[in-house]
């Protein structure tokens, strides 16, 4: 029972902290996504893409979340984007205290998007508020077709699903038609449509 307590006054405080940071960003006019997915999934590669095609149209600013190394803060510098790195040495994921923390080294005035790559994994992340707008999560061909449903938590708070490496549908076994109907019946994904292919309408 202790240990129930202890965790739920966690995730609150956390809660109160997401609330100042989504509203510090609001009040900028910033919108914030916190984009997360299974490790190798393709939430960096999307990111660089993202900002090549959006150069020059909008502000995107980044903070990457990674246990170890800069590798994926490099990616995103070398594609056009100023990038906080933070390196939570272990954890699975993002608290929103890291982020408030990390807003204070990012040009906000120059900001019109800001996107938080979360740490590799479909579990912790999907706990943790970080002041985020929308929740995306990128769900990757290879890694399976039973994922939704083996993570109900991340799919069914997530707002938006991409669904990438569709390059390489013919060579997997994935029925795409499957995960539809799981986040169609499980999400509010699926009755709302944001953008154009790959994002699932
Ligand atoms: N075939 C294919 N490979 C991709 C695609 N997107 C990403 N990758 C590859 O998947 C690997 C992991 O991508 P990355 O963006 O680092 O994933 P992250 O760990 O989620 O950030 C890299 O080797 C990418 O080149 C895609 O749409 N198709
Ligand atoms: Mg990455």
């Amino acid at each position: 029972m202790p240990k129930v307590t202890i965790a739920q006054n966690i995730l609150a405080a956390n809660d109160t902290i997401a609330e100042e940071v989504q509203q510090a960003l609001a009040a900028r006019g910033i919108r914030t996504v916190n984009l997360m997915s299974s490790p190798g999934a393709g939430k960096t590669t999307l990111l660089e893409r993202t900002i090549a095609r959006l150069r020059g149209q909008l502000g995107i600013s980044v903070i990457e979340g990674d246990v170890e190394t800069s590798a994926d803060a490099e990616r995103i510098e070398a594609a056009g984007a100023e990038t906080v790195q933070i390196n939570t040495r272990g954890a699975c994921h993002l608290e929103a205290h890291m982020i408030r923390d990390a807003l204070r080294q990012i040009d906000l005035e120059g900001t019109g998007l800001l996107v938080i790559e979360n740490i590799g994994n479909l579990v912790c992340p999907a706990a943790w508020n970080l002041g985020e707008d929308t929740r995306v999560v990128v769900a990757s061909t290879t890694e399976g077709d039973d994922k939704p449903a083996k993570y109900p938590q991340m799919f069914a708070a997530s707002q938006v699903m991409v669904v990438n490496k569709l390059d390489l549908l013919p060579y997997v076994d994935y029925d795409l038609e499957k995960v539809k109907r799981w986040v169609s019946a499980h999400s509010s994904m699926g009755k709302r449509c944001i953008g154009a292919w790959p994002v699932l309408c």
